[in-house]
């Protein structure tokens, strides 16, 4: 750990709604959750679908009865481009964002200014929970525009009262001078840009930890705890996880408080399941499984049992922060970036956690998976870190097999380790890309 600028992060509260008694709040989410399934009934979509499996909204009388609604996919909302979902006439509409991906229809989201006002507390919420203050000047460098990461976070910086420099995405030196010259205390940014700023910062002469920066919030893509070290080991402070998706809200579903045990879903907003993705059945308590979110609260288009192809675990233990909600592990990978490689399941963040326990090994990396014959083979691209980079074959050469047996050691599966000189992998200013299968363009026809 490195030497934080301030000795903890105070446990504060935005709103005594996050601890509210679990009886309470199941009286609430069952209230929620018949509204929401009579909004939602307004929508043919959803209209077709309820009739279908027999359920009206008289029926839903505790959250658990969310098991009698229908799921709700990523390709239903495609087929409904683009305000096909809308359960409010779209004059109604304060703002629209899309999900992130290049191809394709994008999926379309709308927000009525109630929706906004919602959003921005539930942003507010998991920043408080992360330390944020108002007297705090914070540097968002996400994406502003159809993306939900910088307009969504931008707007709950403004409710704590804090200041917003809403540099957007791109330049990373001209982000470091503005971070340097105002003193900003916070940054936020996906994790990979966040060491991109640091490594940036050191080759103009300027150490990262000299930057005044005391609390990063990072999210909008997965990320490990090794990963989290290196972050902080590199710029001197506290990361905290938050997590979102576009097509059930953006930014503010979950987040991390100052004990950093797992991220607080905003129950009285969310009602979240952890699903087996195939036999869509709870998985036992703890276990890994697909996230399944229905909205609660949301007015223009609430969505009911989103399959988010997130894997994760969900704990219900107390925590001392106060919170009640209860907590998501990190996202262990999406269902649809499992890689198959000879038969065995890997998640890219196997691979980070692996490479990253290498004393050496940057937190640059691509996986490439490809068949040159029967058999599938996986190469990771691995950066060497500037300090332990060597031309000596031997020194390369023992790296090289500490990365391999690091990557057995989690995967169970032989890699080729390629070792790169240090800056030589693709940096992202958004979410970072890290694998490249070769055998998908091979299928095409
Ligand atoms: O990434 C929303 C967001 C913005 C979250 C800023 C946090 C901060 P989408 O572009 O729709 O929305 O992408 C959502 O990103 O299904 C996850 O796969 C991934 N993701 C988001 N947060 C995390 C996280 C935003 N903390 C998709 N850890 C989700 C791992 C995350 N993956």
């Amino acid at each position: 750990m490195p030497a934080p600028r301030e000795a903890a992060i105070e446990n504060r509260l935005w709103s005594l709604d996050e601890a509210m008694p679990r009886s309470e709040l199941r009286a609430l989410q069952a209230r929620r959750l018949r509204e929401t399934v009579e909004r939602a009934a307004r929508v043919p979509h959803y209209r077709d679908a309820l009739l279908k499996a027999g359920v009206t909204p008289g029926d839903i009388r505790s959250p658990g009865d969310v098991r009698r609604l229908p799921f709700t996919t990523k390709e239903d909302l495609r087929a409904n481009y683009p305000f096909g979902m809308l359960a409010v006439p779209r004059s109604d509409l304060a703002r629209v964002h899309c999900s992130s991906g290049t191809t394709g229809r994008p999926t379309v989201v709308g927000y009525t200014a109630e929706d906004l006002e919602t959003w921005a507390n539930l942003c507010a919420r998991f920043l408080v929970a992360g330390g944020l203050k108002p007297e705090h000047m914070v540097h968002v460098a996400f994406g502003y525009g159809l993306f939900t990461g910088g307009f969504g976070l931008h707007y709950g910086i403004e409710k704590v009262g804090a200041s917003v420099v809403p540099a957007s995405s791109g330049n990373t030196e001209r982000q470091i001078m503005l971070i340097r010259d105002f003193q900003s205390d916070a940054l936020i940014c996906t994790p990979s840009y966040a060491l991109n700023i640091a490594e940036v910062a050191r080759e103009g002469g300027l150490d990262p930890r000299q930057l005044s920066l005391k609390i990063g919030h990072f999210g909008a893509e997965p990320w490990t705890e090794e990963m989290r070290n290196e972050i902080e080991m590199q710029m001197g402070l506290y990361a905290f996880n938050n997590y979102g998706l576009s097509e059930v809200m953006g930014p503010g579903i979950s987040g991390e408080c100052f004990r950093r045990d797992g991220m607080h879903v905003q129950e009285d907003h969310f009602l979240v399941e952890c699903l087996d993705p195939e036999t869509l059945e709870p998985v036992s308590p703890g276990s890994n499984g697909e996230l399944v979110i229905t909205n609660l609260t949301k007015q223009a288009m609430p969505v009911l049992r989103y399959r988010t192809r997130d894997i994760c675990a969900l704990d219900d233990s107390p925590c001392a922060c106060g919170r009640t909600g209860i907590r998501m592990g990190r996202i262990f990978g999406r269902t649809d970036d499992m890689l198959i490689i000879r038969g065995v399941n890997v998640f890219p963040s196997q691979v980070e956690e692996a490479l990253l326990k290498v004393e050496g090994a940057a937190p640059h990396y691509m996986i490439e998976v490809d068949r040159p014959g029967a058999l599938d083979e996986m190469t990771v691209r691995v950066e060497m870190k500037a300090a332990q980079f060597s031309d000596m074959i031997s020194q390369v050469q023992a790296l090289r097999e500490r990365i391999q047996r690091a990557i057995y050691g989690i995967t169970g599966l032989h890699a080729n380790v390629e070792l790169v000189k240090p800056q030589t992998l693709e940096r992202f200013t958004g979410k970072a890309r890290h694998v490249n299968d070769k055998r998908k363009d091979k299928r095409r026809p």
